[in-house]
């Protein structure tokens, strides 16, 4: 039986459906329109072994911020959808994952409170894409990323899913390889804590008796 959850979250701002399967294969169906957030959404789907299909439409002739916090807003929503009443679940998960020079870590129990720990020093100088791909020229849209909406993804998802992350780029140079390793430890410390421990499947794992 896989876990699954279906939203559709429509602001002024923007219009967002996520469907996830936290039981699946890494497969990632999207259609979003800022490109370095699509390759960490897939990168993410594959290393959570989460089946993902996003569709998002956002304001990105303001910034980047409203669609990429609201993804996350939305994904953590999915997760909590999902997860239910989080019986059977492992709950904590953690990852050190390297990328070349960089090592990011990332440590998650999914305790019902979200609270976010971010650490990360990046250089803030948006990440561009191929001038074949190039968005409007107000440097909006998919020919650049705004690297200093990650935190407030993992910000938005970490409050809507009820997940305590901390999050943390240890070392590394390349603004790429330290988003893209955050990402995979995270997907990778998200699939052990939502996986199903055999030895303790009916129990909800708190002494409280419930997670939320
Ligand atoms: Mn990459």
């Amino acid at each position: 039986m896989s876990r699954n959850a279906e939203l559709v979250r429509r602001t002024k701002e923007t219009d967002i459906s996520i469907k996830l399967n936290l039981d699946g294969t890494g497969i990632a169906r999207l259609d979003y329109p800022v490109g370095f957030m699509g390759h960490m959404l897939n990168t993410f789907a594959r290393h959570g072994l989460f089946d993902l299909d996003i569709r998002a439409a956002g304001d990105l002739e303001v910034d980047q911020h409203h669609l990429v916090e609201d993804t996350g807003i939305v994904l953590g929503q999915c997760f909590a959808k999902a997860l239910g009443d989080k019986r059977g679940i492992r709950r904590t998960g953690s990852c050190l994952f390297p990328m070349d020079e960089t090592l990011a870590r990332a440590v998650v129990d999914i305790s019902g409170r979200g609270f976010l720990i971010f650490q990360a020093e990046l250089s803030g100088i948006p990440l561009v894409s191929a001038p074949a791909n190039a968005a409007p020229a107000n440097g909006s849209g998919a020919a650049s990323f705004q690297t200093d909406t990650v935190e407030d993804f993992w910000q938005g998802f970490s409050s809507a899913a009820g997940i305590n992350l901390h999050l943390d780029i240890l070392r590394g140079r390349s603004d790429h390889h330290k988003i893209e390793a955050l990402f995979k430890a995270a997907a990778r410390a998200l699939r052990d804590a939502v996986e199903i421990d055999p030895r303790s499947a009916d129990i909800i794992p708190s002494t409280k008796g419930i997670i939320a």
